[in-house]
């Protein structure tokens, strides 16, 4: 028997965990409780290791089809064979098709998403279709539009300091346990917690108040309480910040709706001129932004004006000096004001934040409870509380995937919220606030990654979605790609499919699109990696046998945490099935064979080992003694360097330099205008009254159950146990209406298909709505007799559309509010 220490990652949250192991045999499973993050905590799905381990159904080695695609009929081969041929056939596409003729596809980062993309870049740059369309990405892209740097709440919110707190479309207690934990924390020490959220769930019910919210309406509830934050002259309290650090005071011309530039105004330099409606955004402005090099071209002058109260006139803010054109400025947040411009004559212009103001000005708390569906006192008690923090501690809004990353509206939700946050003047990169952690800049570092090897290209819907495609270069749009492949497009349609930890009949939107694409003629190999045969495995033409976290030591790597941020050397405890083996392994083999020098590695130990010596400085003489130590603590603790912006040590790499709450280039990106504004989701009772009188629920997808990690582990009796059905959570009144009974079999449709669920009926859901969570039960569970549906028969996916209503820029697709009908199920 021995213990070994290493890290759970069954989710995000990657939980420190001691296993006694007893031969190839999981006997106890405890939480680390000197794990810094964790603390000793562990979730049910950790408790399963064993389970996992030992199941059955793993897949133990590489298979290679023999029938017809989806036959069954697989023989066995080695990996070296399996690599071999996978490679060569990547070769010979690439050579005849070009970069988009292979793409891998991701789901949720399971801790090799650098070392992906390296494999992609050493391949020439080859295309990828990812879940980046939704997840945290949108997320992400709009703070680096508005902030010009990466970050998201549940790293950067220090909860444990906040006094009061919005949860806004996030359920930590089930998906990200860590922050239930630090929640819980702040609520020992009296923090008041809101909850936004159709659906009253766990978290809710450690709230003081519960808000239900229409899906994919967020930004109405946020530009009503912005009305409400600018009745009461929030701005001013937070005016230093706003005033300093952002661009909501430099002035905007409303013909345009451009902001002013020094060269538009009387006696300015007139060569500086530019021609501001020929501007261009090109090239993959994400990597230029995290390298610091956000030159664009559009604007060299980058000389914007604000008005001086202090003065009492204009002054030029100068974005690359980042200073102003005089001492002891006091820009003027609100207001309109005159200035002479070019031609001599006189014009107005109001503030940028002036302008938004303008804006939410319309946006009454009556208004917005209507495209809501949330009662009007519960948007004023809401504000009341963001507004009253414990002790006049921080209020800290955290903002996620049910809020702003899925629905038709989803950057300008994030935006909105974002912009709602700064009102409430939180402290920035300090105690309380957001915090400003490095693991961005780090995750994206190029030596890992490879990026910017290759230039750019056009990946599948970079003319419909440009933001994800072509200008950020993420991932393709997955719409757009299955399209390009279902009709056979030389230049954008994969003909090789390489899913590694990554079921694409289960993850994207509208599966039955995915499983035409891959059965069709065009597609020529489909290589999956995965523990258990899934359903996109069955059509493959390779299987590949991946290890488990308590079977390997590589795949720990995104240093998602909040604080601190450790980086954790995990530990091999038993061995792993068969020839099972870890993702790193499959990338490094792979990317040896097209360039070893890229690649220079014999194991995953000695990746993990590069890591922690090239970006942790490490000096550890082998793996075994970083083992011991364990955990390496980075950016946090007492190595935590607070206020970073104004130290110099951080920039935002925006046009303006400043976080900018009026985005110029999000309106050049196509959206509405500078600010957020609000559309309604694409499928609704308003947007589509007709479809609406039949399918008349507005449905919300993919919440989290505690028992699985998205589609896995309903295999796992210890698992599936707990949930045991596909189920669809209605609110009581709407099933009375419809003769609905708890645990009764529905159809659940929508226009594009149909799938099965059990009614779980109560009142905390709200009225005309209906959840589904993100489980979509594709494999059965033999000891417990409960069967498994397969991609198409309980998944949710099947009734979300894949290239209607999404985000208009970065593409998500709209799996948090669509319309839907439930019928009885009749046997
Ligand atoms: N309708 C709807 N759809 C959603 C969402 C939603 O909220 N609503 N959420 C979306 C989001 S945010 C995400 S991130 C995606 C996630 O989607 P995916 O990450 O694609 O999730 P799965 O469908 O579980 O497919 C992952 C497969 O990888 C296997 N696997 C798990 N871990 C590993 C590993 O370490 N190595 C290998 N080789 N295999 C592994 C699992 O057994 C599983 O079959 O789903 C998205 N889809
Ligand atoms: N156990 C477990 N943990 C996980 C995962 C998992 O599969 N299982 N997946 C991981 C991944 S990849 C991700 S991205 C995260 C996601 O993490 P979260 O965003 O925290 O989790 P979800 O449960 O997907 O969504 C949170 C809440 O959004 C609500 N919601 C749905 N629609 C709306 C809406 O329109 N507006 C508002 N305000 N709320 C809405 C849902 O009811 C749900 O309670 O979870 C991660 N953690
Ligand atoms: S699955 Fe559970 S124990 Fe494992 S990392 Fe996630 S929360 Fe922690
Ligand atoms: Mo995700």
């Amino acid at each position: 028997m021995k213990k070994v220490r290493t890290v759970c990652f069954d989710c995000h949250s990657k939980c420190g965990i001691i296993l006694t192991v007893d031969g190839d045999k999981i006997v106890r499973v405890e939480g680390d409780p000197d794990h810094p993050i964790s603390e000793g905590m562990l979730c049910t799905k950790a408790f399963s290791a064993q389970e996992i381990h030992a199941s059955k159904d793993r897949l133990t080695h590489p298979l290679k089809r023999v029938g017809e695609r989806g036959e069954g009929k697989w023989q066995r081969v080695t990996w070296e064979e399996a690599l071999d041929d996978i490679h060569r056939k990547m070769e010979e596409t690439i050579a005849k098709y070009g970069r988009n003729g292979v793409t891998v596809t991701q789901g949720t980062g399971r801790g090799s998403n650098h070392f992906i993309q390296r494999l992609r870049e050493t391949y020439g740059g080859i295309c990828s279709i990812g879940i980046g369309h939704v997840c945290l990405a949108p997320y992400l892209i709009q703070t680096a539009i508005m902030w010009g740097r990466q970050f998201h709440p549940h790293e950067a919110g220090d909860y444990r300091n906040a006094g009061a707190i919005a949860m806004w479309g996030t359920n930590p207690i089930r998906s990200r346990q860590y922050t239930g934990l630090r929640l819980l924390e702040a609520k020992r020490k009296g923090a008041r917690i809101v909850v936004v959220d159709p659906v009253f769930r766990d978290i809710a019910a450690r709230a003081e108040l519960w808000v239900p919210v229409r899906p994919g309406t967020d930004s109405a509830l946020a530009f009503a309480l912005t009305n409400l934050a600018f009745r009461d002259h929030k701005e001013q309290e937070a005016y230093d910040f706003l005033s300093r650090w952002t661009n909501a005071p430099m002035l905007v011309d409303a013909d345009t709706q451009m902001q002013v530039r020094e060269f538009m105004l009387e006696g300015a330099n007139a060569s500086e001129s530019v021609d501001l409606s020929d501007r261009k955004l090109e090239g993959n402005l994400w990597q230029a932004q995290s390298d610091m090099e956000f030159e664009e071209a559009y604007d060299p002058t980058k000389r914007y004006v604000v008005w001086d109260l202090n003065s009492n006139g204009p002054v030029v803010w100068d974005a690359v000096k980042e200073e102003y054109s005089k001492e002891n400025v006091r820009p003027a947040l609100l207001g309109e004001y005159e200035l002479e411009v070019e031609d001599g004559t006189k014009k107005k212009f109001k503030t940028a934040l002036q302008t938004y103001k303008d804006y939410v000005d319309g946006w009454t708390p009556e208004l917005a409870s209507q495209w809501t569906w949330t009662p009007v006192e519960k948007i004023y008690e809401m504000y009341d509380i963001l507004s009253h923090p414990t002790d006049g501690k921080s209020t800290l809004i955290a903002p996620y995937l049910g809020a702003c990353m899925m629905c038709t509206n989803a950057l300008n939700t994030g935006r909105a919220i974002n912009t709602l946050q700064l009102l409430f003047n939180p402290p920035i990169d300090d105690v309380g606030g957001i915090f400003f952690n490095e693991f961005w800049e780090f995750q994206a570092d190029s030596r890992i990654t490879l990026s910017g090897t290759n230039p750019q290209y056009k990946m599948p819907g970079w003319d419909t979605h440009p933001m994800i495609a072509h200008i950020y270069q993420a991932h393709a749009h997955p719409g757009s790609a299955w399209d390009a492949i279902i009709r056979g497009d030389d230049e954008y349609g994969p003909r090789v499919v390489i899913s590694m930890a990554s079921d694409a009949t289960g993850g994207f939107e509208e599966p039955q699109k995915v499983v035409k694409a891959l059965l069709s003629d065009h597609v020529e190999m489909i290589v999956s990696m995965d523990y258990f045969m899934n359903p996109e495995g069955e059509i493959a033409d390779y299987v590949l046998p991946a290890a488990h976290w308590s079977e390997r030591v590589g795949n720990i790597d995104e240093e998602l945490y909040p604080d601190p941020c450790p980086f954790v050397v995990p530990q091999i405890a038993v061995p792993a099935p068969g020839e099972a083996k870890d993702d790193w392994y499959f990338l490094r083999e792979l990317g040896k064979r097209h360039d070893a020098s890229l690649w220079p590695w014999e194991s995953s130990e000695e990746m993990q080992l590069w890591r922690l010596r090239t970006f942790h400085g490490a000096e550890v003489k082998d793996y075994a003694e970083a083992a011991e130590k364990g955990y390496y603590i980075e950016f946090a603790e007492d190595k935590r360097i607070y206020r970073k912006h104004e130290k110099g040590l951080v920039k935002f790499a925006t046009p303006s330099s400043r976080v900018e709450v009026y985005s110029e280039t999000m309106h050049m990106l196509g959206y509405e205008a500078p600010y957020p504004t609000y559309l309604d989701p694409y499928e609704s009772p308003y947007t589509q009254p007709e479809v609406f009188e039949e399918y008349n629920l507005v449905l919300t997808t993919g919440a989290r159950d505690y028992a699985f990690y998205h589609t896995a582990w309903t295999n796992i009796a210890r698992q599936r146990i707990l949930e045991p059905w596909p189920y669809i959570e209605l609110n009581y009144y709407d099933a009375r209406e419809r003769q609905i009974g708890e645990g009764d079999w529905l159809w659940v449709e929508s226009p594009r298909g149909r799938i099965k669920a059990k009614a779980r009926v109560s009142q905390g859901v709200n009225k005309g709505c209906a959840s589904m969570c993100r489980p979509n039960y594709k494999l059965g569970c033999d000891e417990l007799n409960l069967p498994g549906y397969s991609w198409d028969r309980a998944n949710p996916n099947v009734l979300i559309p894949s290239t209607e209503g999404n985000d208009l820029g970065w593409g998500c697709a709209p799996m948090r509010a669509t319309l839907c009908k439930v019928t009885k199920f009749v046997r």
